[in-house]
């Protein structure tokens, strides 16, 4: 396989002004004929008198036929090698026709066009558009499209594709079609087609402008209940964006269809998203609080792409997180926007510092703009995704609020219809606001998570107070040195009351500081006493910062600091030190300050209740995992466990009361303070099923069986399986009544198999080999296989089990799954690329599974990448 390099980046050498595409339809295959109207393009320099041939990429098509201006072309006026089509050029403009046939029934890679539950679909990004058609398969050729769908009328009543419909009509053999016209240029990736037979919801949106938009849901007619809340979710964001950022809907036409097949969760198809089913349909009693939360962000998600991503798209695929970080930025000050903004934010920095720093300090880091890669599925990574945000959320923060909305109008407008590139977002935010972002850029081109190690001196004399901030940023692979980033950290300082200190003469309580030397001092005059030093307000960088809090430091900054993202982070910073202190003494008791600080939090009546609720969970074995120098997988689970417990006898007698005042019945509603509610009374119950005693048991089987939605339900059926209290008759009823209420719903069985294979208690390699041949299970579903396998490799406990059975049968499944998806199988393999982190005798049986995998012949070019930049 070969590395590409964002250096060798070229312009094409043709341009495609229009697309025109039919698609025939049929059982067993489908014909593709493609009009392209091409053109030199103009800015490139050529060898004078010649015309460079024309390469298009094309892969898994059968080629029926190719026509130039007209003429059938002969074989030695195109060659067919591997990937490409070459073709001789005779005029600076022409028309090619390029006839293929495909067979979408056999496509398992979820690539190009496909069937998913009998219909017809498509998933081109990132370069799946060259397994229907040969093209320029490459984001910046842009093209205006026009696409006929031809397909029975009785199997496939819905035929969709980009644009507005301009034409439909029947033809002979129960056949019928409809013609779709998309004004907007756009690259192949966003290319999209739908047939099938489906059922749809449909609204109306008036954009700011009067326009009148009809927004469309679809999917198959048994679900077609679940799809309001994705319609509302829709119609907020339209609104949301327009406020915001200025930007309104562009065509008449908005659809989102639901497939259950699907290697991602959605896509931003110009006009006709496609979603995994799991992130579009909800009912009370089919979705928990997360699920309607995510399908409200993910809805966003997409929408907003259609300004940042396809009105404007990317120049090439190095530029991904020009789209994605910009995109998720946007997304999540939507749903801070929405839902509550402080536990937004805890969320969004508590996965980045578990799974982003683990791939930053893993064998595949790279920057958020990569300079190679061998395969680009391998790059829509948290590093492009949630970093990119992080990266642009700190340029909003150095530029504030104001200037950043300049930035982003003078960007949408320079670049509106073009190609672009991460370059020209930093430029236009520089142009925009006068801030110079020289430096800044760095976030750009270096890997690896910036270590912050911050100092300070108090001179009681003076009442001077010095704050030394030193940065630093481990080697990462093919970068060893690494220049100082620009860093804006958010600070405040707290006296001995708790009350926040003027900072400077102006009297400000809080000041972001931008950091860019190597080590830089600030100062505050004028302390009484030394004063305590709250750091990284509201994650300001994606940076690990280290003081030397001590535990009573610890606990004040947990009761007084008005930033709510630090008060969380004080808790974490507490149960880290308790749970690291028992995995390496695991003969301790549990520290006692620990166990009165969560007391404290608990009893605490005034705090935010959604806050509170993240301030009560311990920080996660991953995270635990992620902050260890040598991971000890099994010391990591019983110390957490210990600490749990110990919380969770102390102060039963509260939690019960906390339990009690918030489990009262009401109609379900996915609103932020209902939300809260539910979601600290479930936190009370993990904890209550913490201690071991039937009655705690008991209480979570009887909010089971009384559940009315399904986030009280789902956590309950958790405590049970994981109770402290061991009933295994009532596990088994639990499982099996679940099972019998949802097994019509793929999307909740996916949950059922979860948590199976995730549980310490139940999720053994047999049992998860057993689940494997269940009837519910499929082996072809993206999304079963990452609950059920993905799932087991988050399991600590199991996936980790003495004699590396885990290892082995994750490196079967992959070497399998390999020949039918290779997208799911690299990431699905993702755990054992963190070999080296582990103690030796694990990091040895985990190496030995990745050696076997890498003997495998003919791996995909996925896999491939993964396995060798790992070893
Ligand atoms: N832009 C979309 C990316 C995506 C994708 C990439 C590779 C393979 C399958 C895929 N499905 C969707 C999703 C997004 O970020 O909005
Ligand atoms: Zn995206």
């Amino acid at each position: 396989p070969r590395t590409i390099y964002l250096k060798d980046y070229q312009a094409p050498d043709y341009w495609i002004d229009t697309t025109h595409l039919t698609f025939d339809l049929h059982e067993d295959y489908a014909l593709v004929t493609s009009v392209l109207q091409m053109r030199l393009n103009g800015e490139k320099e050529f060898e004078s008198g010649t015309l460079p041939a024309l390469t298009l990429h094309g892969e898994e098509l059968d080629l029926v036929s190719l026509h130039r201006d007209g003429e059938e072309l002969e074989g030695d006026q195109y060659q067919l090698a591997k990937g490409t089509l070459i073709v001789s050029v005779k005029q600076p403009t022409f028309e090619l026709q390029v006839v293929t046939r495909i067979r979408p029934q056999e496509n398992t890679s979820l690539e190009g066009l496909y069937k998913s539950n009998g219909m017809f679909c498509t998933q081109c990004e990132a370069e799946g558009f060259r397994k229907i058609t040969y093209y320029l398969d490459r984001p910046d050729v842009m093209s205006v499209f026009t696409t006929k769908v031809i397909a029975s009328q009785a199997r496939y009543p819905v035929l969709l594709a980009n644009g507005n419909a301009i034409d439909k009509g029947e033809l002979e053999n129960d056949r019928h079609y409809v013609t779709w016209e998309d004004p907007f240029k756009k690259p192949s990736y966003l290319f999209a087609l739908v047939a099938g037979d489906l059922e749809c919801i449909e609204d109306r949106f008036t954009t700011m402008s009067g326009r009148d938009v009809t927004l469309k849901i679809f999917t198959e007619s048994h679900n077609i209940h679940k799809c309001d809340h994705a319609m509302v979710s829709l119609k907020k964001s339209m609104r949301w964006d327009e406020e915001v950022y200025g930007r309104e809907y562009d065509l008449d036409i908005f659809m989102i269809v639901a497939v259950d097949h699907f290697n991602m969760g959605a896509m931003e198809n110009k006009g006709l998203n496609i979603f995994n089913s799991s992130c579009v349909l909800a009912s009370p009693e089919t979705a928990t609080d997360a699920t309607y939360q995510r399908i409200e962000a993910i809805v966003a998600h997409e929408y907003f792409h259609n300004w940042s991503g396809n009105r404007v798209t990317c120049r090439d695929w190095f530029q991904l997180s020009l789209k994605e970080g910009f995109t998720v930025f946007r997304d999540a000050e939507f749903s801070a926007d929405m839902n509550s903004r402080g536990v937004k934010r805890i969320q969004d920095a508590s996965l980045l510092r578990t799974a982003q720093f683990a791939e930053d300090a893993g064998p595949m880091a790279h920057p958020i703009r990569p300079e190679s890669f061998i395969e680009i599925s391998n790059f829509y990574t948290l590093t492009v995704y949630e970093k990119g945000c992080e990266v642009v959320r700190m340029i909003h923060t150095i530029l504030g609020a104001g200037q950043f909305r300049k930035g982003t109008d003078l960007y949408f407008d320079r670049h509106d219809g073009e190609a672009a590139t991460c370059e020209d977002f930093v430029k236009a935010m520089e142009d925009a606001s006068g801030v110079d972002l020289t430096q800044f850029r760095h976030w750009y081109s270096q890997a690896g998570t910036p270590v912050m190690t911050v100092t300070d001196k108090y001179d009681a004399e003076s009442g001077d107070y010095h704050l030394t901030i030193a940065q630093s940023c481990p080697a990462t692979p093919g970068q060893e040195q690494k220049k100082p980033f620009h860093i804006p950290v958010g600070i405040a300082l707290l006296d001995e009351q708790g009350q926040l200190l003027p900072l400077n003469a102006a009297g400000d309580k809080e000041q972001v500081l931008s950091i860019k030397q190597s080590e830089e001092t600030f100062v505050v005059k004028g302390c009484k006493s030394k004063p305590l030093p709250s750091l990284l307000r509201n994650f300001s960088a994606p940076v690990r910062v280290r003081y030397d809090y001590s535990k009573d430091d610890l606990v004040f900054l947990m009761k007084h600091d008005t930033d709510s993202f630090n008060r969380w982070d004080a808790c974490q910073r507490l149960g880290v030190a308790a749970i690291e202190q028992l995995v390496e003494q695991p003969q301790q008791a549990v520290d006692p300050q620990l166990v009165d600080a969560f007391g404290a939090v608990i009893a605490d009546a005034a705090m935010d209740k959604a806050v509170k609720a993240e301030m009560l969970c311990l920080p996660s074995e991953a995270s635990l995992a992620e902050q260890a120098d040598v991971i000890q997988p099994l010391a990591i689970v019983a110390a957490r466990k210990k600490v749990k417990q110990a919380i969770a006898v102390a102060h039963k007698d509260a939690l019960q009361a906390l339990y009690n005042e918030l489990n009262h019945e009401r109609v379900y509603k996915p609103e932020a303070a209902d939300i809260a509610e539910r979601t600290l009374k479930n936190v009370c119950l993990g904890y209550l099923s913490a201690v071991n005693e039937a009655e705690c048991v008991q209480l979570a089987a009887k909010q089971y069986d009384d559940a009315s939605n399904m986030t009280d339900r789902r956590a309950a059926l958790g405590c049970v399986i994981d109770a402290h209290y061991r009933d295994e008759a009532l596990v088994e009823r639990l499982l099996t009544d679940f099972y019998d209420r949802y097994k019509g719903n793929s999307n909740v069985m996916d949950d059922w198999f979860a948590v199976q294979s995730s549980s310490a208690e139940l999720g053994t390699v047999e049992k998860v080999k057993a689940l494997m041949q269940h009837d519910s299970f499929d082996s072809t579903s993206p999304n079963k296989l990452r609950s059920l396998i993905g799932g087991f490799t988050r399991n600590m406990t199991h996936f980790h089990t003495a004699g590396g059975t885990g290892y082995e049968f994750l490196a079967d499944r992959v070497i399998e799954l390999d020949k039918q998806n290779p997208q799911v199988a690299s990431r699905i393999m993702t755990p054992l690329t963190r070999w080296k982190k582990f103690e030796p005798v694990t990091s040895g049986l985990m190496k030995n599974a990745l050696e076997r995998i890498k003997a495998v012949h003919n791996l995909s070019t996925d896999v491939y990448e993964v396995v060798n930049k790992s070893l």
